[in-house]
């Protein structure tokens, strides 16, 4: 029986699991469950991360203790997180600032005139990567303009999960799946792109050596606490796939080809996975994104999720309205069906606010009737959400050239029943729901290839078919839907939607 420790850190909450395997199926418990809300300073939005840091030793020893009780060993561990944000070290290696969150408002102005300037063309051309304000690079340069003695003084650049790993081991690289996503990487040499570097004025140093997944760093040895405990002492950290996407997409148990998936949190992330980066102007135009995988990369596009479900949440519960998901949920079920349809990418959405709010002025702009109660909201939601996913299914499925047969929703979304239902309906598609803590068990599956338990893709499917549950979701009342879609596409067609 081997045990690893899978730690996946979101925006709804960071996780610590432990993931065992006897050789034939994985289980999978959470061990600890941490806040994990951005820290709102003169307005700017910044990660706790030493609080962060702190949870995650805590999950570290929790696992460790649950191992030694069952007599048992705990051998490695992995940390993934969003991706895009970063920290700053200076020569010593003390961390200059706290990371700041991707949904801090300073890239609303430095990202256009960085697209203009150099060539939306040209930074897709040298990356691969759709262009998005919370990218990198943009923050990179919103940084410089900010506080340019905070970049002098840095001297390497750690995205989270890298930084964590710092943290533990003080060892320091750039996990390449989630380098992909700083959009400086190259896609042909898998390296930091000089050119562009220079060209968006970044400096070279600041970029560390760029690491595979499944990469075995070694043991806690720069924490004293993990050092002290006879457990955790031991236990090798790997840098897993550290982007939370490219793990949980590790965890589709795909059954045939081609398919797609939408990694549900947060974001919806809908997309498949491409032996080698498209390049092609059909996937420049609707803006697709190739990120790095494991062993492969993830054609896919950005859409808002379930941030919009989350974040009415906190405002009907601050407005002393039913904010409860289950509560919502039903009420949803209930109202009246295609009442208020709107684009779930609209840019205004990205930020925190009164998202109800934003989304009721989307639709007088648009003409459809602003949702006017909690149950009404939540609908509009998530069939706007469905549609958008039908969408972007057809674009992809114009840039592939190909019919995508299924979808496979994992992520906490994936137990959404309405959304999975709605999904189907929407798209025509039978959609397969689970697991629901795929990036924990593709963090897992990582880290058991490192220590040669799993070989392969293929492998690695079978195991997670064999080990979690999916639901299916069939296709009903499609005609429907069919009239929904033409009026959304209609109305999204002049948005100002990132694309
Ligand atoms: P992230 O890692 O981005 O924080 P998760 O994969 O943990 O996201 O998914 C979180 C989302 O899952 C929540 O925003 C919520 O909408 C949805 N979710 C969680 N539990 C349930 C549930 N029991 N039923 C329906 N949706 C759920
Ligand atoms: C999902 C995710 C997504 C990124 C965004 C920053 O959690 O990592 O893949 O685009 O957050």
């Amino acid at each position: 029986m081997k045990h690893v420790v899978a730690v996946d850190v979101g925006a709804s909450s960071g996780k610590a699991f432990l993931v065992s395997y006897d050789g034939s199926r994985m289980t999978v418990q959470e061990v600890h469950r941490f806040p994990n809300e951005p820290v709102s300073v003169f307005g700017r939005l910044y990660w706790d991360i030493y609080r962060i840091f702190g949870e995650i030793r805590s999950g570290l020893l929790r696992a460790g203790a649950q191992v030694k009780e069952q007599g048992g060993e705990l051998t490695s561990a992995g940390i993934d997180t969003w991706a895009v944000d970063f920290g700053l070290l200076d020569v010593r290696g003390y961390l200059l600032d706290l990371p700041r969150h991707y949904r801090d408002a300073r890239t609303q102005a430095v990202f256009p005139r960085v697209v203009d300037a150099l060539g939306g063309a040209y930074i897709f051309a040298r990356t691969g990567i759709q262009l998005m304000p919370i990218n990198t690079i943009y923050q990179l340069v919103a940084a410089r303009e900010e506080n340019p003695a905070l970049l002098e003084a840095a001297d390497r650049l750690l995205l989270i999960p890298d930084l964590l790993d710092y943290f533990l081991t003080g060892e320091v690289a750039a996990e390449f799946t989630n380098a992909t996503t700083t959009q400086l990487l190259h896609p042909g040499t898998r390296d930091w792109d000089e050119e562009l570097l220079q060209a968006a004025g970044i400096p070279r140093r600041l970029l560390p050596p760029v690491a595979p997944p499944g990469q075995v760093i070694g043991p806690p040895a720069a924490d004293p606490e993990l050092r002290a405990d006879g457990m955790c002492s031991r236990v090798l950290v790997v840098r897993v796939a550290s982007h939370d996407t490219a793990s949980a997409v590790v965890a589709v148990p795909v059954a045939a080809e081609p398919y797609a998936f939408i990694s549900s949190g947060t974001w919806s992330l809908l997309g498949t996975t491409v032996a080698a980066p498209v390049l092609s102007m059909r996937a420049q135009r609707f803006n697709f994104t190739n990120e790095g995988g494991v062993g492969n990369y993830r054609l896919l596009k950005n859409i808002m999720g379930l941030w919009l479900l989350q974040e009415t949440q906190r405002t009907f519960a601050q407005a002393g309205l039913p904010h409860a998901l289950a509560e919502l949920l039903a009420r949803a079920e209930s109202a009246p069906p295609f009442a208020a349809l709107f684009d779930p990418d609209d840019p205004r959405l990205l930020f925190p606010g009164d998202i109800p709010a934003r989304i009721r002025d989307l639709c007088r702009a648009a003409g459809e009737p602003p949702p006017d109660d909690p149950g009404a909201m939540v609908r509009a939601i998530l069939e706007s959400l469905a549609l958008k996913y039908r969408l972007v299914l057809a674009q992809l499925e114009q840039i592939l050239g190909q019919r995508v047969a299924a979808l496979h929703i994992v992520g906490g979304g994936s137990q959404n029943r309405l959304l999975c239902q709605w999904t189907a309906d929407a798209t025509g598609r039978p959609v397969y729901a689970g697991p629901v803590e795929a990036s924990a068990v593709g963090n897992a599956l990582v880290q058991l290839a490192a220590l040669g338990e799993v070989r392969g893709s293929a492998e690695m499917r079978e195991l997670v078919r064999r080990s979690f549950p999916v639901a299916v979701y069939w296709p009903t009342s499609t005609a429907a839907w069919d009239a929904a879609y033409e009026r959304f596409c209609r109305l999204t067609a002049g948005s100002a939607a990132v694309r």
